[in-house]
């Protein structure tokens, strides 16, 4: 078959001793020489002979002087060798002063790996057989002698490529993928060549050539705790990797390495934060654009060099790819989330406005916020409980003192509208006084916690308290000692035991039932989160926690700020493993029993609610994420896009960061902008932490309240629009807040834009990001646009463009897109009450006067709607002169009582004279046209909307 060829290419020896008695003379001399010809900063260097007066070697040399610095790919990773040391690995020593450039790096050509035997066909593919060469150094020991490359063709547009051990079986992470497939696509869209010695893997575009991966580069390595690869890319657009704060979307390829291992870390440049995700897109030159997916759990690291290129490098499990064709990146998007799980659609009042505070001190506190709320009628869906609400931290509890009558306020907020979700800490106290504190107990009866190797419970130490204090609070300010004589040992619940979902569920569920009526569940700490490093009792030396190589992630060991590394953790409830392979999927393995729990707590098949801080990719399938704990600067804020992104490629669409900033005192004008901006986050939600100034939305005074009471109408006048999105992101997979290059992928100025994004296609968000600013610098697509305000269209007769727009304190830019139609609703100040108002639409058209748009509506919070086709979906289509809609899919029982009263059509061409509603000619009262505008109002129609509707104007 065409797609299975390899290339020929053949070493340029054959004799085994030649070669690697050449590679240690050229090494050495030409190191040398690469030393002199760097310090005379020869500029090309790396592509000539070393200068005449140097000694040259009698055998033709099978490798250059050291490569040009953009070709260098680091050799000793992290360990910065001696030129010795360098050199004794059969690598190339070249000191230079570009930062990140690495000194010590593999010689052009290098290979540890040669292709034995033949390739053997499969019908879903085919293998391989690596076979280490003898005699190439060891870069960290333990390396795998043979090891297999199994290539699927699992569908036209993705490729799995695994490399494994045959002799033993390693790690693998128990995410369930799509399976191999019983034959091949009959035409991929992708080709793999393979070069046999060195080995080398080529994948390529078929229907442009363009090369996505090419290995013949670094230093393909396979040891038991080092396993790395590196590829060329076919060009320096890449996105994604995570969790990370990123400055900007598109990554920076000069020298950055970026660590990915979960870990409680508020967003820091260069750290690696709560979750991991190894996934990145990549947009090519000619703007067609792929995905790579590294199935792979263990503390890793990837390099991005400007070559352009990539370095992965692992310390353990398989190196397991997926590789996704596009050639859209929606469709790199869609087809990753087609293999780890689209995301979940949360229920509607998840996407109203929400409020937290950590430490609100007491109930009567929470009680004056909600009321102030309700003062200036300011949107309000969710109110929450943060660790304050239980006694000493302890989960499953409310303080007596401080949060007396929590079960009944809860009962009458949401009533009034406002749902309430409690935190919950995966770290279970257990200093408790036998018998009083069951969920410790039962624990221990039921064998759920991580455990040390012999069987005994591991303890770390998290927030709650000692039983014992004296006053009963810590009397130590300074962390250290707080955490010495304050904390209680915490035990932590392996959630990969059926006997863990078991004990969580029952005690969630009878927390709600017997103390508080919570509607979901807010996840945290669970990287897992530890104040001790390891364990109380620190981890021991052991090849775990001490690995001879350590990516680049933060803190000095492994188990810095959580559990040691050598902790027994189930993969299965018959399969034990360990913390150094499951540490980065913990709080993925306690989403979805988090989330199971939920809704047997709340029951009636209803959806509830889980967000989670620490995820791996398939997590978006059960719950939201929030960006963890920023600051209360205007760089978090604009971050938060950047943020919001990233999770979009990871398949997560519904998140957000916390609303005026977690650390610190946020500022009024601050805040104000930060209420605009998060009013376009999917998870929207003021929150920040304890010893800093309150900022909820009534804190600022009247203005100021009533001012982020109208941006929130705003984001519920759209919510049957996010909602619809929503849908669509967990039907087809599409991303909700989308990045501009997403859908204007041919204009390159997107390719770096991300202090503007989209929802879906067509609402522009483009907030003022910069402290004192009134106007804004704005990126205009490819149009027509048009202004949400006033519906003007901004740019007609225009192609792309950038304008500076007046952006007023109490304003943020919105533009709707020519082509598209948007569903709204008359807004409420909870979703309990705008679901039952009525409708309006919102007609961008386009130059030739067309748009379409759709909307999808169920009940808002029974499971598996749209599985269970109890959905109803309308879509809408508009031509010169008529706008129609089409019910695709019918349910009267959930539309009976709704109307369509107000259409805003913008960017008619011809002018109105008579308006025809079903038929029937429109009284003037109804409608009117503004003919400077171009803009076509429609009002009061109370057009039922369980029948279709046909509007024309002449
Ligand atoms: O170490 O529960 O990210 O949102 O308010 C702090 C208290 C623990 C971290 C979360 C933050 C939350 C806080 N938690």
């Amino acid at each position: 078959m065409e797609a299975m060829d390899y290339d020929t290419e053949k070493p340029s020896k054959s004799n085994k001793k030649a070669i690697i008695w050449s590679v240690i003379l050229t090494t050495l001399i030409v190191g040398t020489a690469c030393v002199l010809a760097t310090y005379f900063l020869h500029p090309d260097y790396g592509n000539t002979t070393p200068p005449d007066s140097e000694p040259v070697s009698k055998e033709p040399p099978t490798q250059g002087p050291p490569l040009e610095e953009i070709y260098r790919v680091e050799c000793l990773p992290g360990q910065f060798p001696s030129e010795e040391q360098c050199l004794a690995k059969g690598c190339l020593y070249g000191e230079t002063t570009v930062e990140g450039v690495p000194w010590c790096h593999f010689p052009e050509n290098y290979g540890a790996y040669r292709m034995v035997g033949s390739r053997e066909d499969r019908p879903w593919g085919f293998q391989v057989r690596l076979q280490r060469i003898e005699g190439v150094p060891s870069q960290f020991g333990g390396d795998i002698d043979s090891v297999i490359l199994a290539v699927e063709y699992q569908t036209t547009n993705r490729l799995h490529f695994k490399f494994y051990d045959p002799g033993n079986q390693r790690f693998e992470v128990p995410l369930s993928m799509p399976g191999t497939p019983e034959s091949q696509p009959s035409n991929p869209n992708y080709e793999v060549r393979m070069t046999e010695n060195p080995f080398s893997l080529r994948i390529i575009r078929k229907a442009t050539g363009t090369v996505l991966w090419d290995t013949s580069f670094g230093a393909f390595t396979f040891a038991d705790q080092f396993l790395s690869i590196s590829t060329k890319l076919p060009s320096s657009n890449v996105y994604g990797f995570g969790e990370h704060e990123h400055s900007s979307f598109r990554h920076d390829l000069n020298w950055r390495t970026w660590g990915m291992f979960s870990r409680d870390q508020p967003p820091s440049d260069g750290a690696n934060l709560y979750g991991v995700h190894p996934f990145y897109m990549s947009l090519e030159e000619d703007t067609k654009a792929h995905g790579v997916f590294l199935l792979n759990s263990n503390a890793q690291e990837v390099s991005l060099q400007p070559t352009p290129a990539l370095t992965y490098r692992t310390i353990g499990g398989v190196l397991d790819f997926y590789m996704f064709l596009g050639p859209t990146p929606e469709n790199v998007v869609q087809q990753y989330t087609e293999a780890i799980g689209r995301p979940y659609l949360p229920p509607y009042w998840a996407l109203g406005f929400q409020l937290c505070k950590y430490d609100y001190g007491d109930l009567d506190t929470v009680k004056e916020v909600v009321a102030s709320m309700r003062q200036y009628d300011i949107p309000h869906d969710i109110q929450y409980g943060d660790i304050d609400y239980m006694l000493r931290q302890l989960d499953f509890t409310v303080n007596p003192d401080t949060y007396d009558g929590l079960g009944e306020f809860v009962k009458q907020i949401k009533e009034e509208g406002t749902r309430y979700i409690i935190i919950l800490d995966p770290a279970i106290a257990a200093n408790e006084t036998t018998g009083s504190y069951p969920p410790y107990d039962e624990g221990v009866r039921d064998n759920v916690f991580l455990t040390k190797s012999n069987g005994d419970i591991m303890f770390g130490k998290v927030w709650p308290d000692y039983p014992d204090l004296p006053g009963g609070t810590c009397p130590y300010e300074e962390w250290e000692e707080a955490v010495e004589n304050c904390r209680a040992y915490a035990a932590m619940p392996d959630f990969r035991k059926p006997a863990t979902r078991e004990w969580w569920t029952r005690h969630i569920v009878d927390f709600h039932d017997n103390q508080v009526e919570f509607d979901g569940i807010w996840i945290d700490m669970n990287e897992p989160a530890s104040f001790v490093h390891g364990s109380v009792n620190g981890c021991g030396d052991n090849k775990y926690d001490n690995p001879a190589f350590k990516p680049r992630i933060w803190g000095p060991v492994l188990a810095d700020k959580t559990m040691c590394m050598n902790a027994i953790s189930y993969v299965t409830d018959s399969q034990p493993d360990l913390q150094y392979n499951m540490h980065s999927l913990y709080g993925w393995s306690q989403t979805l029993p988090s989330l199971e729990a939920a809704r047997e707590a709340v029951g009636d098949k209803k959806r509830s609610f889980v967000v989670t801080r620490s995820t791996y990719p398939g997590s978006g399938r059960y719950a939201g994420h929030w960006l963890g704990d920023n600051t209360s600067r205007w760089r978090d804020m604009g971050m938060s896009i950047i943020g919001m992104m990233d999770f979009s490629l990871f398949g997560m669409s519904y998140t957000g960061a916390d609303i005026c900033g977690f650390f610190q005192d946020t500022t009024e004008a601050l805040c104000r902008r930060w209420h605009q901006l998060g009013a376009f986050y999917p998870y929207s939600r003021n929150h920040n932490t304890i010893n800093v100034a309150p900022q909820h939305p009534a804190v600022f005074g009247e203005d100021f309240a009533l001012e982020v009471a109208d941006v929130l109408r705003i984001r519920y006048r759209l919510l049957p629009f996010l909602y619809t999105l929503m849908a669509e992101a967990h039907i087809v997979g599409s991303t909700v807040v989308r990045p501009l290059m997403h859908e204007f992928t041919s204009d390159s100025v997107t390719w770096d834009l991300d202090r503007q994004f989209l929802w879906g296609p067509s609402l522009m968000v483009s907030p003022v990001l910069d402290e004192g600013h009134v106007e804004l610098n704005m990126y205009v697509p490819k149009g027509p646009w048009y202004d949400y305000y006033t519906g003007a269209m901004v740019n007609r007769n225009v192609e792309q463009t950038w304008v500076t727009v007046p952006t007023p304190e109490d304003t943020i830019n919105l533009h709707v897109r020519g082509g598209y139609i948007i569903p709204t609703q008359q807004p409420a100040n909870s979703t309990m009450w705008s679901r039952s108002k009525p409708f309006g639409l919102i007609v961008a058209l386009d130059s030739v006067d067309y748009a379409s748009g759709n909307l999808f509506w169920d009940d808002g919070e029974t499971v598996s709607t749209y599985e269970n086709e109890e959905y109803y979906m309308v879509e809408f289509n508009a031509e010169k002169g008529s706008l129609r809609s089409t019910i695709t899919h019918p349910h009267d029982t959930l539309v009976n009582d709704l109307v369509l009263d107000d259409i805003h059509i913008w960017g008619v061409s011809d002018n109105i004279n008579t308006v025809i509603l079903n038929g029937v000619t429109l009284e003037e009262s109804k409608w009117d046209f503004d003919t400077t505008k171009r803009v076509f109002t429609l009002s009061d129609l109370n057009q039922p909307m369980k029948t279709d509707f046909i509007l024309t104007w002449t």
